[in-house]
């Protein structure tokens, strides 16, 4: 599947804007066919968006199971003779969709995109109405996973990670056109000879019986002519080639062009970034240089639009990390909106995109809610049919998201239970699947509390990836005792001879709330005291490349007795503004980048 993309060939029309909205705790929407007449409400939904926290309504803030979502689209009579698609960004969590009468995409997993060809229904030049169910319930069969509780007052849904479960369509859906004789697919890869760049591509083609060909040209950002090529897979190399680097989002375009004789059939355009990735002992390399990852854990999370994607938001975060100093971020706890990718691409930010699959760890009662600890992987619990799920959530994010010159890592899994002795039948075949399907880029896991006498899994991933508290949960406002107890453990990593990236650590701080003594739990002064302790740790440890604080920005959770308003482990507010602790990482980074970091660290 491609992004839909305007071109000689091909053109999209993005469906977005207000949409009939009705929520359905009863499932009578399935029963009684809602999508054959048009949605009985006078509510309106913008999309995208969650749609959570944009009307003043507990119910619809907390619902559980299913919503609809409605509109009407026309289809361009210039569009006769090709194909029409319609393709969602996400739909979270699990979507099906109708065009009139005839259901067309059914998808499960909320942050990944899926089309349905609708060429037989939406006849050029026709009005169609378009409505989609959307179902935010989290089982153990699904990526993430959670569990439903029937109470007296209705389903409450539970899950095993902190963030608010939020839902509806987050991102842009797209109508668009293809050519019947088509690029379907198109996989670019690339590498270093000298000061020469190759880049591999293959392209797969469908719908046109007589032969095709294909001729690849790659452009300079000038628009010149850097290589040319032919074929459905061949290697471009350009003699002196200007490489994608953090800092530095060099870009080319791949324009790749079907042709029958002479005549144009259809035109794909891939943006590429020359560069190489690989992990060398302990060394995380890009284009050969040392890399240290200076940046944070996100979240897609706003005030009333929850999870959506918004230009504005993305824009301004990107700001933020470049007022930081960062030159990478992590999206946890799933793959953000592919204009983020695109973003960082042309920004030279360097990503670790992580996988859907977060709380696969049901032995920690504090944190699943159960009474006792659980058996994490069993046919009752985290099945071989989540497994499944989880290969398909791999799948599509690697589908989606190789030709990335920024993304430099996949993450499989947030912090599952690494220290189950059935961990590693779980992992291996997801393990091996990602490397198959891409040989370029190192894996990792995030790693909770389980040290490597204990880790089932360290050993099948490239990077070691540790999300760790001391100073907070252990050791609550006791920075000596932490500091004690984190070399302690670093001390036994670095035995592994991998690099090290601390994915998360961090403390709590309510914006404003301050202490002249430094032990006190919330305060801003503790956030940074902790997180200077950390830093002071990380200096002693060559092994560790990476320091990737948690959280970037305070974030909606669910209201419980644990947080407060959200966690609060931002370095910014959730409104964006900086807590003393994003000072405290700006001197440090923007001083690390003036001494030739990252690119001339040994
Ligand atoms: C980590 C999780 C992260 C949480 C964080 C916390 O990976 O999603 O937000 O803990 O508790 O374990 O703040």
């Amino acid at each position: 599947m491609l992004r839909p993309q305007d071109g000689p060939t091909r053109e999209r029309k993005a469906l977005d804007g207000l949409w009939a909205f009705k929520l359905d705790g009863d499932r009578q929407g399935r029963a009684e066919r809602w999508w054959r007449s048009p949605l009985n409400t006078s509510l309106e939904m913008p999309v995208p968006c969650s749609y959570n926290d944009v009307l003043a309504d507990t119910r619809i803030r907390n619902h559980v199971g299913d919503v609809w979502y409605q509109t009407d689209f026309w289809v361009p009579p210039s569009w006769s003779g090709r194909r029409t698609l319609i393709q969602f960004g996400s739909a979270t969590h699990q979507a099906s969709v109708w065009v009139g009468e005839t259901l067309v995409a059914e998808h499960e997993g909320g942050y990944l995109p899926f089309e349905a060809d609708i060429t037989q229904l939406a006849l050029a030049g026709s009005h169609q109405r378009l409505t989609v169910l959307v179902n935010n319930e989290l089982s153990y069969t699904t990526i993430p996973p959670g569990i439903i509780v029937d109470t007296p007052h209705g389903p409450r849904q539970r899950f095993f990670h902190d963030f608010f479960n939020y839902a509806g369509l987050h991102r842009s859906i797209w109508l668009h056109t293809t050519p019947t004789a088509r690029i379907t697919d198109l996989t670019v890869t690339t590498n270093i000879d000298g000061r020469a760049g190759l880049v591999d591509y293959e392209a797969t083609v469908a719908g046109g019986s007589e032969s095709l060909r294909v001729v690849a040209t790659l452009r300079d950002r000038f628009g010149n002519e850097a290589a040319t090529a032919e074929g459905h897979a061949a290697q471009l190399r350009v003699p002196v080639a200007e490489l994608w680097a953090p800092g530095q989002g060099n870009l080319y375009d791949l324009e790749v062009q079907l042709f029958r004789e002479s005549q144009l059939v259809d035109q794909y355009v891939q943006s590429v970034g020359i560069r190489t990735v690989e992990v060398d002992g302990a060394r995380f390399l890009i284009n050969g240089q040392p890399f240290r990852f200076l940046g944070a854990g996100k979240h897609e999370d706003g005030a009333v639009r929850g999870r959506a994607h918004d230009d504005t938001a993305m824009v301004h975060d990107f700001a933020l990390l470049e007022w930081l100093g960062a030159n990478s971020f992590r999206t946890s706890h799933y793959p953000y909106a592919e204009e983020v990718l695109d973003y960082a691409d042309r920004h030279g930010i360097v990503v670790i995109d992580e996988s859907p699959a977060v709380g696969l760890n049901l032995s920690w009662p504090q944190l699943t809610g159960f009474d006792k600890p659980l058996a994490t992987f069993s046919p009752e619990t985290i099945s071989d049919t989540t497994r499944e799920r989880h290969l398909d959530a791999i799948r599509e994010l690697i589908q989606r998201d190789r030709n990335h010159p920024s993304v430099v890592m996949w993450v499989l899994a947030n912090e599952p239970d690494s220290a189950s002795p059935d961990a590693r039948s779980y992992f291996e075949p997801l393990v091996a699947e990602t490397r198959r399907l891409d040989p370029t880029r190192p894996i990792g896991f995030t790693n909770m509390l389980t040290p490597p006498d204990r880790c089932q899994l360290a050993e099948l991933f490239d990077v070691v990836m540790l999300n760790r508290y001391y100073g907070w949960y252990f050791q609550s406002g006791n920075l000596r005792a932490a500091e004690d107890a984190l070399r302690a453990e670093v001390a036994q990593w670095q035995h592994i001879g991998r690099p090290i990236i601390f994915t998360e650590f961090g403390a709590d701080a309510i914006a404003g709330l301050h202490s002249v003594f430094d032990d006190v739990l919330w305060t801003e002064e503790y956030q940074r005291a902790m997180l200077k302790m950390y830093l002071r740790v990380f200096d002693d440890t060559t092994e560790v490349v990476g320091e990737h604080v948690w959280a970037f920005a305070d974030f909606a959770t669910p209201s419980g007795i644990r947080r407060v308003d959200g966690n609060k482990k931002g370095i910014f507010t959730r409104d964006r503004q900086p807590k003393a602790a994003a000072h405290l990482l700006r001197e440090r980074w923007h001083r690390m980048s003036a001494q030739g970091f990252p690119l001339d660290a040994g």
